[in-house]
């Protein structure tokens, strides 16, 4: 009496990684392996992360990487942490990083099967106020043959194997998706230091009055743009106007819309005509989270997003994912402008 139930039927990121192995019979271990690597990566991101300004990591690098933005040594650090365990993973033939401009092969691992793109760091403009960030990755197998060329990973997120994020919020938040199984999310316990399932088959609420962009950018906006949000903020008689929020961490944005339901964009627009988000380890990995929760994920064309094929590794598209509802909305007006 009086006495806390304490669950002693804690499911760690560990167990269930062992229990989705054993329910395919055809499974080799490598993509469990590959997983183990991945979630030691985001735990010593994690552990930087919260250390940042004790340990003087916050400012710039000095350098910056191939799309021209300033480095910060969180950026440096995360890419050097991320690419050190997918390398030691002895599973992944090759990566691509938003901070590397050429694909990484790890020729020392010629037979491995799998090739990862990842953003070490998204959001990174919040690190040094200390809002949250995160990784987002995209995983996808090789056919056979291949040997993990940039080819290899121009290809549609219809074939990612997986994909997910960790947020690095008041608690690391993992985020994961298996081709065409559910959505689960794990909440670091920093103590323990596992992630536990605490969020089982996430499911997106079909609609919900809350929009996330970054209106700033609303003078380069393309009518069907301007339009739509217009809409959301002057619903008309007896209608009521959406709440706004936006981070400007992708992965905060996106986990809150996963969470509450809403609409999370990034239009390509007049300044911007590609997007500004990366298709490979933005866009993409998004998006099957987003479709596999219920929602939806398409680009400014109102393309599925998972169905567009990069041209370069580190190409851009304009974005809106979210509630179902509130993703047909956008589709909806941009009909009427074709
Ligand atoms: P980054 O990868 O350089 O951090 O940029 C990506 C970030 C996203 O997390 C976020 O959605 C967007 O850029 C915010 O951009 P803006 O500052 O233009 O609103
Ligand atoms: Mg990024």
């Amino acid at each position: 009496v009086g006495q806390e139930k304490i669950n002693l039927d804690i499911v760690t990121l560990t167990r269930f990684l062992t229990e989705e192995q054993t329910k395919h019979k055809e499974a080799t271990g490598d993509f469990t392996l590959l997983c183990h690597a991945l979630q030691f990566a985001f735990k010593s991101i994690a552990y930087y992360i919260r250390r940042a300004t004790l340990i003087n990591l916050t400012g710039l690098a000095g350098s910056s990487n191939t799309t021209g933005d300033d480095q910060k040594k969180l950026d440096v650090i995360s890419n050097d942490l991320f690419i050190a365990a997918m390398r030691s993973s002895g599973r992944v033939r090759a990566l691509v990083s938003e901070e590397e401009e050429n694909i990484i092969s790890f020729d020392e691992h010629p037979d491995a099967r799998y090739v990862v793109a990842c953003d070490p760091i998204d959001g990174s403009s919040n690190l040094d106020a200390g809002v949250s960030v995160g990784t987002i990755f995209g995983i996808y197998k090789l056919p056979e043959g291949a040997t993990g060329t940039k080819e290899d990973l121009l290809r549609a997120g219809t074939e990612m194997v997986a994909s997910g994020f960790t947020m690095y919020g008041a608690s690391a938040m993992l985020v994961l998706t298996m081709k065409g199984g559910p959505v689960n999310a794990f909440t670091l316990d920093n103590a323990l230091g596992e992630f536990i399932l605490t969020h089982p088959n996430m499911e997106i609420p079909k609609k919900r009055a809350i929009y996330s962009v970054n209106e700033g950018n609303s003078l380069y906006w393309e009518d069907p743009v301007k339009e739509y949000v217009n809409e959301l903020k002057y619903p008309g008689e007896g209608g009521k106007p959406y709440s706004a929020r936006y981070i400007g961490s992708m992965v905060a944005d996106a986990y809150r819309t996963l969470l509450y339901g809403g609409i999370f964009a990034y239009p390509a627009d007049k300044k911007s005509p590609k997007g500004k988000l990366r298709i490979l380890y933005e866009c993409a990995p998004m998006a099957l989270v987003f479709e596999q929760a219920g929602g939806q994920a398409v680009n400014s064309k109102m393309q599925r997003m998972l169905e567009v094929v990069p041209e370069h590794i580190h190409d851009r598209s304009g974005i809106f994912l979210g509630s179902y509802d509130e993703v047909q909305k956008v589709i909806d007006v941009h009909k009427k402008f074709a």
